[in-house]
C-alpha cells in the first residue's frame, strides 16, 4: 500500500515512521525544506517516550513532483488553515480509490478535503497521540493515546478497518469508531483546554495540570466549549473537563503543536480550535468570554509575528 503523509511535521513524522514499520511504502511530504533534507540526509531520530533515541530512513520529499508513486492511502496532517491547498497539491495523484484520513486538529477538517476531493474519499480519525518537533530531521514522541478512525458519517466500511489494522500494526493504539464526529468534538475540547494556554504562557501540556491558575483557566475554557457543543447536538460529558487535565498529565512533556507554532512564530490553528467555539457560540447566542479573550490574545501575538515591530 503507498501511503502518503501530508504535512510531515511533528505529528506527521510520527506517523510515517511508525508506519514505515509495516508492508506500507511510505513518502513523507512537507514544505518544511529544512525538516525533509535533514530526514533525507541522516534520517528521522526519535527521542521515544523512555528516553531511547530511534531512527528511521525515510522518503522526505518537499514538493509534490517528488510524489513519484500513487497513493493508496494520504494521511493528512496538515495545519488545519492549510487544509485545501494542501490537498490541491496532491489531489492529482490520485486513483479512484486512493481514501484521504485526517488525523488533524480542530473541526471542519474532512469538509474541506471533501470540496477538493469529494466525500466519498474522505475517512476521520483523531488521535490522542503528541510529538514535538526539536529541530529538523529530530521529533520528540511527548505522549500516547488511543487513535480512533471511522467514517464521517454512519457505521465502519471495510476500508476502515483495514486502515485500523495499518495503524495497529505500525504501533499505535487504533479503534474503529461509528461515531467520529462526537469524537472530534471531544478532541476539540482536549485542544480547546490546552493549545492556546500553553501557546500563550510558553508552559509545556503538563503545566496545565500542575499549575493551579492554568487548571482554573482550562477547566473555564472547556466549559464554555462544552455548551456550545451541546448547543450543537454532541453529548459532551459532564467529566470532560476532568479528561482534558488528564490528557495534559499524559501528554505531560509534549509542548502543544500550538504551543510550536507560536514558538517557531508560525500562524496557528486558533480559527479551527478556541475561535471555533466563538463564532458558533455567537451564533447560537451563548457567551464565550473565555475562548473569546484566549482566541484575541493568539491573534495579537500572530500579528506580531508579521506586521508589529
Ligand atoms: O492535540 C494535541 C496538540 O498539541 O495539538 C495534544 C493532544 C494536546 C497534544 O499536545
Amino acid at each position: 500500500m503507498n501511503v502518503l503523509i501530508l504535512g510531515a511535521g511533528a505529528m506527521g513524522s510520527l506517523v510515517g515512521a511508525r508506519l514505515s514499520r509495516t508492508e506500507a511504502n511510505l513518502i513523507l511530504f512537507s514544505t518544511d525544506r529544512h525538516h525533509m533534507e535533514a530526514i533525507r540526509r541522516e534520517g528521522l531520530h526519535i527521542e521515544e517516550l523512555d528516553g531511547s533515541m530511534s531512527r528511521y530512513d525515510l522518503k522526505a520529499v518537499d514538493t509534490p513532483g517528488e510524489i513519484d508513486a500513487p497513493p493508496d492511502l494520504v494521511i493528512v496532517l496538515v495545519k488545519s488553515y492549510a487544509t485545501q491547498t494542501a490537498v490541491a497539491s496532491v489531489k492529482d495523484l490520485r486513483h479512484a480509490s486512493t481514501i484521504f484520513l485526517t488525523l488533524q486538529n480542530g473541526v471542519g477538517n474532512w469538509e474541506r478535503i471533501a470540496a477538493e476531493v469529494g466525500r466519498e474519499s474522505v475517512i476521520v480519525g483523531s488521535t490522542a497521540e503528541g510529538a514535538t518537533l526539536v529541530a529538523p530531521g529530530r521529533i520528540r514522541h511527548g505522549g500516547t493515546g488511543v487513535t480512533h478512525v471511522g467514517e464521517p458519517h454512519g457505521p465502519p466500511s471495510p476500508r476502515i478497518h483495514a486502515v485500523v489494522e495499518l495503524l495497529a500494526k505500525g504501533g499505535f493504539e487504533a479503534r474503529v469508531s461509528s461515531q467520529m464526529e462526537q469524537l472530534i468534538w471531544e478532541k476539540l475540547q482536549v485542544n480547546v483546554g490546552i493549545n492556546a494556554i500553553t501557546a500563550l504562557t510558553g508552559i509545556r501540556n503538563g503545566a496545565i495540570a500542575q499549575l493551579e491558575e492554568a487548571q482554573a483557566l482550562s477547566r473555564a475554557a472547556v466549559q464554555e466549549s462544552i455548551k456550545v457543543s451541546r448547543a450543537r447536538g454532541f453529548a459532551i460529558r459532564e467529566d470532560m473537563v476532568d479528561r482534558v487535565i488528564a490528557v495534559a498529565r499524559a501528554t505531560a512533556v509534549n509542548r502543544s503543536s500550538m504551543g510550536q507554532d507560536v514558538d517557531r512564530r508560525k500562524r496557528t490553528e486558533i480559527d479551527a480550535i478556541n475561535g471555533a467555539i466563538v463564532r458558533l457560540g455567537e451564533e447560537m447566542n451563548i457567551p464565550t468570554p473565555v475562548n473569546w479573550t484566549l482566541t484575541q490574545l493568539i491573534k495579537i501575538l500572530e500579528a506580531s509575528f508579521t506586521c508589529l515591530q
